[in-house]
């Protein structure tokens, strides 16, 4: 079967890597890639791209039907730092982004699997916070992670009351140089590359000790494409699976980047984004996305320290 595979936020953080890891799986020209704004030039130069604005069914649907899509990769989302700021519009976008996908995808019979980013923000407070089950206590303390949660719900029961077939991963904090991240409470762990690179020195917006679960962008998308690539029996979470990586705080790595960088200098401000972070988990058991569907990663706090301080000093070398 041929797959027309949409991505809406192909201008993102995770948008802009997957979209080229899919368009390696199932052709440059099967594979649209659409956001509000424009999508990075490579995007645009190797497939179809175009602009489109999730929060407009009518288009939306208009789009789908057009362009016989079969897959849908949802990634647009505003994240947890920006959506404290603004909590019942990021509610309204987080939320409606998602109901107009699944809606969608109840009608349009050529779309036969969604996929959708949830996070380990769906944690809150009261969950156990190292190697944190699948099942477990979630309270979320921040309308981020209330979204999130609520998203998985909907997901779940769109899968099991239409037999529809909607997969997901709950993220942890993604790495990477190609699109800067924007708004998260794991984003530390890019600006301080840029910022290695750029001044020599960081002021941290989290705590020395505030350790967090975290993956480099290549892992995750692996994972992703994995996730989509399994047998619809292999996949027995009908939410969303933990995806857990490696754990570490801003003091260890700062002392990695000091490795390559020995004047380096960090220093802590935490602001409103620490008590976020304390109410998330510091590690992640992800035993059942390893046992369905063989999630695999690869890089350690070394590989992605080394690689993201060459890939931002190529960038700044433009
Ligand atoms: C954020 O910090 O908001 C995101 C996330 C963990 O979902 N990176």
């Amino acid at each position: 079967m041929t797959e027309n595979i949409l991505v809406i936020g192909a201008a993102g953080q995770i948008g802009s890597e997957l979209t080229v890891a899919l368009r390696k799986v199932y052709g440059n020209n099967q594979v649209f890639a659409t956001d509000i704004k424009e999508v990075p030039q490579d995007i645009k130069d190797s497939g179809p791209s175009a602009i489109l604005d999730v929060m407009d069914d009518k288009r939306l649907i208009h789009f789908v039907i057009r362009h016989k899509i079969t897959q849908i990769y949802h990634l647009a989302a505003v994240l947890s730092g920006n959506a404290e700021k603004l909590p019942l519009q990021a509610w309204h976008i987080n939320m409606q982004s998602l109901l107009n996908i699944l809606d969608l995808a109840k009608v349009v019979e050529d779309v036969h699997r969604i996929f959708w980013p949830s996070s380990i923000a769906v944690f809150g407070p009261t969950t156990p916070k190292q190697n944190t089950p699948q099942l477990t206590v979630a309270e979320p303390s921040t309308v981020y992670g209330i979204s999130k949660l609520a998203g998985e719900r909907w997901c779940e029961y769109f899968n099991k009351r239409y037999d529809l077939d909607i997969r997901s991963i709950r993220y942890p904090g993604l790495i990477s140089y190609k699109t800067e991240a924007g708004g998260g409470t794991t984003d530390y762990a890019v600006e301080i590359f840029y910022e290695a690179v750029k001044s020599g020195k960081y002021d941290s917006f989290l705590s020395e000790n505030t350790a967090l679960p975290m993956m480099f962008m290549q892992d995750a998308v692996n994972a992703t494409v994995k996730l989509m690539l399994a047998p619809k029996e292999k996949i027995s979470v009908k939410s969303s699976y933990n995806v857990g990586g490696i754990s570490f705080t801003p003091k260890e790595l700062a002392q990695e980047i000091k490795t390559h960088i020995p004047d380096f200098k960090i220093t802590y401000k935490p602001d409103f984004r620490q008590p976020i972070a304390d109410s998330w988990p510091q590690s992640i058991d992800d035993s059942l996305a390893k046992k369905d569907w063989g999630l695999e990663t690869k890089f350690d706090i070394k590989a992605l320290t080394e690689i993201m301080l060459n890939g931002v000093k190529e960038k700044y070398q433009k």
